[in-house]
């Protein structure tokens, strides 16, 4: 029986790439571009299984074609909201993400930014290397501690908890959170974790505000202007979660009035743009999306949509399906 013909939209972990090759009629990205929608469709339609990433928006405008023979969308990442899963259902396709494997490693970068942001890093290491620095002195670029603050959640899911481990066990944190699912109490256990009954509950009481909901719809700019009014002024706001969850404007005008201390920031609203006012400014720490970047976690995601296809096309329902 010939392999199924796979289409994997971006450049993967090298051995990934390589057992996919092996099991499959696989075809890479060689140049890694951004595919176009035009190029997704016609993916669509010439292979049984696309792997996209969250640079491809699979929109129920790509969707809505004939003629398509993929059956299955092997995501690679736990967000989902590149993909309309409606019209994905409609269009006889089975996706799948990659949960757990990226868990830790975007947690650590939360701390990071906290710790960056607070602690002015990014700051302190462009003084630094633009030969700006005349020497240690008592009140040189003071910062925020972050031992024994009081951490807010918005979302309470496993990246949200993985958070508030390290938090809690390292930096002796307070937590409190908010999150319409809230999770088990056995999952909760050891973090003294406070429920808050509102996100502005939790806004209020925070130093620091870290974001792990689901992007989307349901979330689309539910830290606006209100939000950060209702943030103490020594605040710090930290996404690792997605761009669209924060208006970005907003951020800023918060920002230039002192309603928050500072921001860290690893997804952006209209990615890769970012609004061009944070990059001026110092009291933000930027990233380039890179919760799970770490060779060990993208090969763990790579390994996970491989397992998911091929489960599917074993007959079997694969372990990360959502639609
Ligand atoms: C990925 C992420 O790098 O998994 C997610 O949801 O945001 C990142 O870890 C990216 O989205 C891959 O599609």
């Amino acid at each position: 029986m010939a392999k199924p013909k796979v289409i994997v939209t971006r450049r993967w972990h090298p051995e990934v790439e390589q057992v996919l090759q092996e099991r499959y009629d696989a075809q890479f990205n060689e140049d890694d571009h951004p595919m176009t929608a035009a190029e997704l469709q016609d993916a669509l339609r010439s292979a049984d299984a696309v792997l996209p990433t969250v640079s491809d928006k699979v929109s129920a405008e790509v969707l809505g074609i004939d003629g398509i023979r993929a059956r299955i969308l092997g995501s690679n990442g736990v967000g989902f909201n590149h993909i309309d899963l409606d019209a994905a259902k409609a269009a006889g396709l089975t996706v799948t993400n990659t949960p757990e494997v990226l868990t830790d490693c975007t947690a650590d970068l939360a701390l990071a930014l906290m710790l960056a942001v607070a602690r002015r890093v990014g700051e302190g290491e462009r003084h630094l290397r633009a030969g700006e620095w005349s020497g240690w002195r008592p009140t040189h670029m003071m910062g925020t501690s972050v031992s024994g603050k009081t951490l807010g959640l918005i979302g309470m899911g496993r990246i949200a908890r993985a958070v508030a481990r390290r938090a809690h066990r390292g930096f002796d944190m307070k937590i409190i959170y908010h999150d319409p699912f809230p999770p088990r109490a056995e999952d909760l256990e050891g973090l003294d974790a406070l429920q808050a009954g509102s996100p502005e509950e939790v806004y209020a009481a925070a130093d620091f505000v870290s974001l792990h909901c689901p992007g989307g719809k349901e979330t689309y700019h539910l830290v606006g202007a209100d939000a950060f009014r209702a943030m103490q002024p020594g605040a710090f706001l930290i996404n690792t979660a997605r761009g669209d969850v924060v208006d970005e404007a907003a951020l800023v005008a918060a920002l230039e009035a002192g309603e928050i201390a500072g921001a860290g920031l690893d997804v952006f609203e209209k990615e890769p743009a970012v609004t061009p006012a944070l990059l001026e400014m110092e009291n933000v720490v930027l990233l380039p999306h890179l919760g799970s970047a770490t060779h060990e976690t993208r090969k763990a995601m790579g390994m996970r949509v491989v397992e998911n296809i091929d489960a599917f096309f074993g007959g079997e329902t694969p372990r990360d399906k959502l639609v």
